[in-house]
């Protein structure tokens, strides 16, 4: 086993890690920016590093400055959380030349799944069910027209560089294939450096349903369940739950098989996810793979007993997993507390937080790194709680988030507290009945 690992993140994720580093009896390194002096993860870790100054380009995201505080250390491994380095396959090619253990994907699995066509291909060939349209990139707009009038409009124009909705297009006839081309091969090789493009057909108001899995080094693989992700805005995951509300016992097996052949297909080493649209005749297609641990990860964990931070540590140090599937044995939610201001378009809002009071009680976990009198700093991105909530049924998990966002207080900051309590209160989210599309119409009024 590591004894001792980096960690090269901060805020929430750096601390959920350094918890499992310590019940694991391995030993912390913290990295800093010049802007989280003050900050938790500097201050629970073992040693901590300064890497430079608050712009993440110049700190989080300096590779030179970070394989320098890892061998100064001594660090035998690193592990980059979720957004950052996480999935940057230059870095975790550079950590395997400086003999250290990158806690996450080989730099060809990142490179394989970052390409979305790509990534696409290979799932298609595997077995995997995919969304009908191009047979990999199109060369030009003329073929994306051929392609569109075969399988039919409306369709998606994707980057296969993308995510996140960048470079992504719905094109509803072909008088607009032109000028959907135009700005999305635009906006793809200005923010990727890549304007590759596939295209699909469209569903029209489908489910994100997304399944964990864990892969070893000796070729086992297994599922451990879904999370609906549905919930979401501009691309930004607002609540996660788990069981998703539409999943079925059969669903379950046949979305877990098909997750698990993905993870076999590139011999998937690590925890990883694999996302699936589901349309609404529980027909589902896989969207993307992602090759890290993720920020709603903490609701799989509630429902199946199990640490996938430690889990992620074994594999990386060798250690065969159990080989079973898991299945969830009770219900949990997850509210992400942004530092955003819900009845201004959700903008940010960082600053002082001058009160605060974290709830707890039975069924309720909050991942955060904040404390009263702590400045969220305007750099980096605006989570600063995850609220997790467990219960035997859903409407019990419900309940009890209900009563802990009212018992939370953060003074000193605008935060989307008040837009959870509003969207528990909405009976078609409460019902479970929402897709993709519930966020285009549900509205947050002052109280
Ligand atoms: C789609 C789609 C409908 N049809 N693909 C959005 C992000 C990117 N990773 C894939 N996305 C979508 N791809 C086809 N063929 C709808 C979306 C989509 C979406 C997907 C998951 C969660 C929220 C979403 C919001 C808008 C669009």
């Amino acid at each position: 086993m590591f004894k001792k690992i980096l960690i090269a993140n901060r805020g929430e994720i750096a601390l959920r890690v350094i918890r499992t580093c310590k019940e694991m009896g391995i030993n912390t390194v913290a990295v800093y920016s010049e802007a989280d002096k003050e900050s938790l993860h500097v201050r629970f870790a073992d040693e901590a590093v300064c890497i430079g100054p608050a712009q993440s380009a110049k700190s989080y995201l300096n590779i030179p400055s970070i394989i320098a505080a890892a061998e100064i250390t001594n660090s035998d491994a690193i592990h980059p959380g979720y957004g950052f380095l996480a999935e940057n396959s230059k870095f975790s090619a550079i950590c395997d030349g400086h003999k250290i253990k990158f806690i996450g994907a080989s730099p060809e699995m990142i490179d394989g799944m970052g390409d979305k066509a790509q990534a696409k291909a290979t799932m298609a060939k595997a077995g995997v069910p995919t969304i009908p349209g191009s047979d990999g990139l199109l060369k030009d707009v003329k073929d994306a027209k051929k392609v569109a009038k075969k399988i039919g409009y409306p369709v998606m124009l994707k980057a296969t560089a993308g995510g996140g909705g960048k470079g992504m297009r719905i094109v509803w006839e072909e008088d607009n294939m032109q000028k959907h081309w135009d700005s999305a091969t635009q906006e793809a090789g200005a923010s990727f450096g890549n304007d590759g493009m596939y295209l699909e057909k469209f569903l029209e108001d489908p489910r994100h349903i997304e399944i964990q899995i864990a892969g070893d080094s000796y070729g086992m693989v297994c599922h451990l369940s879904e999370r609906d992700c549905s919930i979401q805005r501009r691309h930004q995951k607002l609540v996660e739950e788990t069981p998703s509300p539409f999943m079925t016992e059969k669903l379950r097996i046949k979305m877990g098989k098909a997750a698990v052949k993905a993870g076999k297909a590139v011999s998937y080493e690590g925890v990883g996810t694999v996302e699936f649209l589901v349309d609404k005749n529980r027909d589902f297609y896989f969207m993307e793979m992602n090759t890290r641990i993720q920020v709603e990860h903490p609701v799989t964990e509630e429902v199946i007993n199990y640490d996938l931070i430690k889990e992620q540590i074994k594999i990386a140090a060798g250690i065969p997993i159990s080989g079973k599937d898991h299945f969830p044995t009770s219900c949990a939610v997850e509210c992400r507390i942004n530092a955003e201001d819900p009845l201004n378009d959700f903008r940010p809002s960082p600053g002082k937080i001058t009160n605060l009071h974290i709830p707890g009680g039975h069924g309720v976990r909050v991942d955060s790194h904040i404390y009263a009198g702590y400045t969220i700093p305007p750099y980096y991105d605006s989570l600063v709680a995850k609220l997790i909530t467990t219960a035997q049924t859903r409407e019990e998990a419900m309940k009890t988030m209900e009563r802990a966002l009212s018992e939370f207080v953060i003074e000193g900051i605008k935060t989307t507290i008040p837009f959870h309590l509003q969207l528990l209160r909405n009976p078609e989210f409460r019902k479970g009945n929402y897709t993709t599309k519930f966020m285009e119409s549900f509205t947050i009024t002052e109280e």
